[in-house]
């Protein structure tokens, strides 16, 4: 089970207790006095976001900390978390999702190491998070699971060796993700909003999750002294972004270096052919998995009418 703690215990133990330990937690009454909690309708973020596209991701909305800032607070212990010297932050460190009733995000965990701070302001979520020690199938190179997973019940996914938590997130209630925490999300309610703000933290705990994305690095790392590889690692596994190595997790290739050095080349090259074994359930699976994506305006846009 994840625990739920109150906002006055969180401030006491939540960096020590949770976010020290990657450990996912729930924390409750975390919105009180926000204006969000009435003003954050669909129609309200359509209006706000609609003329900047820049802010538009595939599925979710990117905003700096000025952005809306008027209308939720960033508790002290949060920001203390996000000024720390061993924490990096993207330049759009906060995301909003807005999402139509019974939309499911799939399995995924969040890439470049990220931790995710999830605040649902409106609405309910029933999330499914995977505890990165159990075994768990992943596409070539990806932080997708297999797809079939997310039509398993926790006790059928317990019979393929993973460890799965179900619950419902309220309003007014933030679930901490630690890194390599894959986690499935379904929106109910008319209004559904969450809240993130993200993060890469420079030490992550152990666990398979995190050792197979440090082993694709070092094989990535390999791959990238040859040059005509280099935009196949940005285009596939840095899906399409620019530098997937030079920006990972905000911290570039100096980082990929320290965490990959005791990694053996021929333990990279053993990952590299497990990777791409799974290539052809890739091929079958990958439009079940993009059916997901619709770009959050376009939702909002159907949702509103
Ligand atoms: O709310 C959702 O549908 C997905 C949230 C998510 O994947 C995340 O915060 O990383």
């Amino acid at each position: 089970m994840i625990p739920r703690i109150s906002f006055g215990e969180a401030q006491e133990c939540f960096q020590r207790d949770y976010f020290d330990l990657d450990l996912p937690v729930i924390i409750t009454d975390f919105t009180q006095g926000w204006a969000a909690n009435s003003k954050w309708t669909m129609g309200y973020l359509l209006e706000k976001f609609h003329d900047k596209p820049q802010l538009v991701e595939k599925t979710w909305f990117v905003m700096d900390n000025t952005f809306l800032c008027e209308d939720y607070t960033t508790p002290p212990f949060i920001q203390n978390i996000q000024d720390r010297r061993d924490i990096s932050r993207p330049k759009h460190d906060m995301r909003v999702w807005a999402n139509a009733n019974q939309h499911t995000t799939p399995f995924h965990y969040d890439g470049h190491q990220q931790y995710v701070f999830n605040v649902q302001v409106r609405g309910k979520k029933s999330w499914t998070l995977l505890d990165p020690q159990s075994y768990i199938q992943y596409y070539t190179c990806s932080n997708f699971p297999l797809e079939r997973y997310n039509h398993l019940s926790p006790d059928q996914l317990a019979a393929e060796d993973i460890t799965a938590y179900t619950f419902d997130l309220h309003a007014g209630e933030m679930l901490f993700i630690p890194a390599f925490w894959a986690h499935k999300v379904c929106a109910s309610g008319e209004e559904n909003v969450n809240l993130n703000w993200i993060g890469s933290k420079v030490h992550t705990s152990a666990n398979p999750q995190q050792a197979r994305e440090h082993e694709i690095l070092k094989m990535l790392l390999i791959l990238h002294k040859f040059k005509p590889f280099r935009p196949l690692i940005d285009r596939y596994v840095g899906i399409e972004s620019d530098g997937y190595l030079e920006s990972y997790a905000g911290l570039g290739l100096d980082f990929v270096k320290q965490v990959t050095q005791k990694i053996s080349h021929r333990t990279a090259l053993i990952r590299l052919f497990q990777e791409i074994r799974t290539l052809s359930q890739v091929r079958r699976d990958y439009p079940k998995l993009k059916a997901y994506e619709k770009a959050p305006l376009q939702q909002i846009q159907q949702a509103v009418g």
